[in-house]
């Protein structure tokens, strides 16, 4: 179906003047629309959820339904008290004509739209100091709205996210395939990854470990706070909202906590083709955790601030592991420009990883200090 009757399947006001492609994301594809009238426009944000990589795009969406409407509703609440110096936003779910979530194509592709938050930006990479403390912000005022949600009312949207475990035995079953073991053979760089992910197969284990020994308990979470699903305000600077809730549901806070610093604290980007660039920048890190605890430091247990060292450590891992067995595949999950792309997103990963490591006992002082 063309793009343009799918997205005025949605109830939005105006004409529809402008619909392009949007946002750097890896996995769902992105459009604007931009709709006018004689005095204004809106803008709005189309979506087709990706199904190869969402097993249930419906349970994705009454996902999206529930979170939205609890956030919302806090939100009103706390505006209404003047709790903030700020107005916290979160997108919402525009409906289809009918009074639907969302449509479904002739591919059985499901497509959303949902309201796009004007005067603001998200960044590739972080961009200062005060960049990355409105990061921290943003994200801990974000685990302040969901953590008094109910964690029935979210299904898991994509089992075994974030489970180290599974993507090394993932990882394992791709090492045997055809395919693998031509791009293991034909590049020493390939292989020189492969050894990097068999010395630390048993960090790998850390937070499941703590979380089967019951020391770190699952709560709401956002599931992929790197840098460019924040949102900063462009007239004041500061965060005003998390974007990209598909993966939000039960799980780990120091999964966020490690995702957020491994992408805010390599100034870099995920993207450099040039590894001698690629390091962790511990006063982004400290910036992002001053703005982290203002908003959500109460909801640090002992047991959690003991384990943020190792999830920065692992996530950059975990992330580097997921490109370079994607890239051992045949890139069939993340989205690529050009076919050696997820090794090289692979390599920055791993370059990071040994930079946490090499920085260990400073970074756990500076956490010591939260
Ligand atoms: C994917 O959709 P996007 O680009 O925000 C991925 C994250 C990775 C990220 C790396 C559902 O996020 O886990 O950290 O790429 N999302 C999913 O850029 O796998
Ligand atoms: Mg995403």
């Amino acid at each position: 179906m063309e793009l343009s009757l799918l997205v005025n399947e949605f109830n939005v006001k105006g004409r529809l003047v402008t619909l392009v492609p949007f946002g750097n994301g890896n996995i769902n594809d992105t459009f604007l629309a931009v709709y006018r009238n004689t005095f204004t426009e809106t803008q709005v944000v189309l979506q087709r959820v990706n199904k190869s990589v969402f097993p249930r795009p419906d349970v994705i969406m009454r996902n999206m339904h529930e979170i939205t409407l609890h956030c919302h509703e806090k939100l009103k609440q706390d505006a209404k008290e003047g709790r903030d110096d700020r107005v916290w936003q979160m997108p919402r779910i525009v409906k289809t004509k009918g009074g639907a979530d969302f449509t479904t194509d002739e591919n059985g592709d499901v497509w959303r739209v949902i309201t796009r938050i004007l005067s603001a930006h998200a960044f590739d990479t972080a961009q200062s100091a005060e960049h990355a403390q409105e990061c921290g912000a943003a994200l801990g005022h974000f685990h302040y709205l969901v953590s008094d949600m109910d964690p029935a009312k979210v299904t898991d949207p994509l089992p075994g996210f974030h489970v180290t475990s599974g993507y090394l035995k993932q990882y394992d079953e791709t090492l045997g395939g055809e395919l693998a073991r031509k791009r293991l053979g034909s590049s020493m760089e390939a292989r020189r990854l492969a050894r990097f992910v068999e010395d630390r197969r048993a960090f790998a284990l850390t937070l499941e470990d703590a979380q089967a020994r019951g020391e770190l308990k699952r709560r709401m979470f956002h599931g992929d706070p790197k840098v460019n699903n924040i949102l900063i305000d462009d007239f004041t600077g500061k965060g005003t909202a998390m974007i990209d809730l598909d993966t939000a549901s039960p799980g780990l806070v120091q999964v966020d906590f490690g995702d957020a610093l491994r992408s805010i604290c390599n100034p870099a980007g995920e993207e450099e083709a040039n590894l001698s660039k690629v390091s962790f920048d511990e006063d982004l890190c400290g910036a992002f955790c001053k703005g982290y605890v203002r908003e959500a430091g109460a909801f640090l247990t002992e047991a959690d601030r003991a384990y943020l060292y190792d999830s920065i450590r692992l996530l950059a891992f975990e992330l580097g592991l997921r490109f370079f067995q994607d890239y051992l595949a045949g890139s069939v999950y993340f989205k690529t420009q050009h076919p050696e792309q997820n090794l090289n997103r692979a390599r920055v990963q791993f370059r990071l990883c040994e930079s946490i490591e090499a920085r260990e006992r400073s970074i756990r002082n500076l956490l010591a200090g939260l």
